[in-house]
């Protein structure tokens, strides 16, 4: 969930590409034999497959859930470990045919509970399943594997009312990034994830595994959670649609933390419409996260906030400085020429752009080490002891093989095992030390919660909406821009911008990842206040229908999987 503390390794060298931009076969058609008339009827192409499509699918009975989680498992086999080892996927879920045929069974004689009825959903690794299931939860730690927790997380939870199958869980950043100075998408477990749009590049983090199974449809849909930039970064670099919600309008109720002020779970998903569908589910108040329990009710069926008009006679504003100070990933020339564009069209669906809007804190925020205060306490006090009722997370567990049952505990457990934790290259846990090292919530700490505050929200986001008469603000997804929205507990809904060129100069990100490179995707990011998702959605929609950005471009050939839904269906 904290992305961005990955050293950018500054050696750059230039590569030729590997072919790109090559598409997926065309769309399988089959005759179904439950249709009466002899109409050719199209099955979607998992690529791209919406959950409204699928919904089609399963209720016209061309398919059924078990068929998608087979086709799901099939091509998380082509490209995982095998092929482009993308390194997305830690866990296929055993349970999750058996779910899917008593999801079908129910379909047909009850009908379907709602829009996530027999969708196939992946979760990042640090949102907990019951153990019973037969995944682990482990927030990619082998100190974690084996684990019982005590209950499902919230949001898991609600996915299951609503009837999703849980198909699995996804690589990310060990600990949400809350680790050291690693690449983004390492884990213990799962190994280095990269991108699918040019080989081995940065899936950036701490979703990452979620960001790069979802962009070529190795599910439907998938969660993340983020701290700072976790969920907007991977939606960013693997050309999805995401949202990071408001802190309090989804659980964190059981999943791995690191703060109880900036942790929020979202959807990441290939479209706006999606997102919204897995928003309306998942949020909501939960008694075991008393930060749910400020968001207002009832909670809003986002889906209706879908509008192509909704920027129409609206006031967006552009904080300029929160990227342009950013020198070291943001203010990117090339990524500025596209967001530009992106104000064009901004304009061109009858919004004003005030520009610049910047957040009068916004010097102060590019400078202040406020956050970092606040993590390093937090982490250690929700892991250990814990101050609301998310509750110690190690104490907590009913069984841990590892022995791990504390934040020392753990890094001893790292240094014990260098081999499973710290391979060469991937060694460092000096996050982990400087929270340790930490006493507790004393006056510093408080201070620099309230500052936070004051900088992300009074005299930051709330602000500049204030002052400009804005109803939202845009920035380029890229770089630190997501610090403002993480210490105020804001939101930031994600969609694609665009792709870097074919000649752009390859970076290094880590030691085995590069970024930029060709054709790896880049995001645009709508802000605004607390619990202001719906009118988020709704400007997010209106851009990406009118620019379709993500179908632009498509992942190397390699990481495009073959399986499709004819290949597995059963015969008639
Ligand atoms: C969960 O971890 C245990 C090892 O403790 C392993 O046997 C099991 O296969 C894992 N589950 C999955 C779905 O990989
Ligand atoms: C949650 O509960 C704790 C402990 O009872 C309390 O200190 C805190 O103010 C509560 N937070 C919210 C947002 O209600
Ligand atoms: C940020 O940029 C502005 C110019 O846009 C400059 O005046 C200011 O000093 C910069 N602040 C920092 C902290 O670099
Ligand atoms: C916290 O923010 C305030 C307000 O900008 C600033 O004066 C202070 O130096 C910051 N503290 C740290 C540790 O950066
Ligand atoms: C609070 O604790 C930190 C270490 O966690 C320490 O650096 C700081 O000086 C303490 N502040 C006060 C006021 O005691
Ligand atoms: C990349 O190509 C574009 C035109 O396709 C050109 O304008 C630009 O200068 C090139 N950049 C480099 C670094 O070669
Ligand atoms: C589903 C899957 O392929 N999981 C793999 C993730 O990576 C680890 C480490 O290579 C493997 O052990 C898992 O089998």
């Amino acid at each position: 969930m904290w992305a961005l503390k990955a050293v950018r390794w500054l050696v750059i060298f230039f590569a030729v590409g590997p072919s790109i931009g090559q598409h997926a076969r065309a769309p399988d058609e089959l005759l179904h034999p439950s249709v009466p008339t002899t109409k050719r009827v199209q099955l979607p192409d998992l690529y791209e497959a919406s959950i409204a499509e699928l919904q089609d699918g399963l209720d016209s009975h061309l398919f059924t859930s078990v068929d998608l989680v087979k086709a799901y498992f099939a091509r998380i086999e082509e490209v995982n470990l095998e092929g482009p080892q993308l390194r997305a996927v830690l866990e296929l879920n055993p349970s999750a045919i058996a779910q899917a045929k008593a999801l079908d069974l129910e379909r047909n004689t009850k009908g379907k509970r709602g829009p996530l009825h027999g969708i196939p959903i992946l979760l990042k690794d640090n949102i907990a399943t019951v153990s019973s299931e037969g995944l682990n939860t482990t927030a990619g730690s082998f100190s974690l594997l084996g684990s019982v927790v005590p209950d499902d997380a919230g949001v898991v939870k609600r996915l299951r009312k609503a009837g999703a199958i849980i198909l699995g869980k996804a690589n990310l950043s060990e600990f949400a990034h809350f680790r050291g100075n690693l690449a983004s998408g390492w884990s213990g477990r799962g190994g280095q994830c990269t991108n699918a749009y040019f080989p081995h590049a940065d899936p950036c983090g701490s979703s990452s595994g979620s960001g790069v199974a979802t962009s070529i449809g190795l599910t439907a849909v998938s969660l993340g959670s983020e701290t700072d930039g976790s969920i907007t970064c991977p939606t960013s670099n693997n050309n999805l649609a995401g949202i990071k919600p408001t802190v309090g309008l989804t659980s964190r109720a059981g999943v791995v933390p690191i703060s109880e002020h900036q942790d929020t779970i979202g959807p990441m998903t290939r479209s706006i419409a999606d997102a919204a569908v897995v928003l309306s589910v998942i949020a909501g108040k939960d008694p075991n996260d008393n930060f749910t329990l400020a968001q207002p009710s009832p909670v809003p069926d986002y889906t209706k906030a879908l509008n192509k008009d909704a920027l129409k006679g609206k006031r967006i504003g552009v904080p300029r400085k929160v990227f342009t100070n950013d020198t070291i990933t943001g203010n990117d020339p090339f990524v500025n020429i596209a967001f530009d564009a992106a104000l064009d069209t901004i304009r061109a669906l009858g919004a004003t752009v005030v520009d610049p809007a910047d957040l009068p804190s916004a010097d102060e925020i590019a400078v202040s080490n406020n956050e970092t205060i606040v993590l390093d306490v937090d982490f250690k006090a929700s892991l250990l002891f814990c101050c609301i009722q998310l509750n110690s997370y190690y104490a907590n567990l009913l069984e841990n093989p590892s022995g791990v049952r504390s934040l020392a505990d753990l890094i001893a457990f790292n240094d014990a095992n260098p081999e499973l934790e710290e391979p060469p290259r991937f060694e460092d846990q000096s996050e982990l030390i400087e929270s340790q090292a930490t006493t507790g919530m004393n006056a510093t700490y408080f201070q620099a919660l309230a500052f936070d505050k004051d900088l992300g929200a009074t005299r930051g986001i709330d602000a500049a909406l204030k002052q400009f008469d804005l109803d939202a603000l845009i920035l380029p997804a890229p770089g630190f821009t997501t610090v403002p929205a993480a210490i105020a507990g804001y939101p930031i809904v994600t969609v694609p911008l665009g792709f870097y060129p074919e000649n752009i100069t390859i970076g290094l990100a880590g030691p085995e990842t590069v970024y930029p490179a060709p054709g790896v995707p880049f995001g645009l990011s709508f802000l605004g206040t607390a619990f202001s998702e719906f009118q988020l959605i709704g400007f997010a929609f209106a851009y990406e229908q009118k620019t379709k950005t993500r179908l632009a471009r498509k992942a190397f050939a390699e990481a495009i999987p073959k399986t499709q839904l004819q290949d597995v269906i059963s015969s008639p």
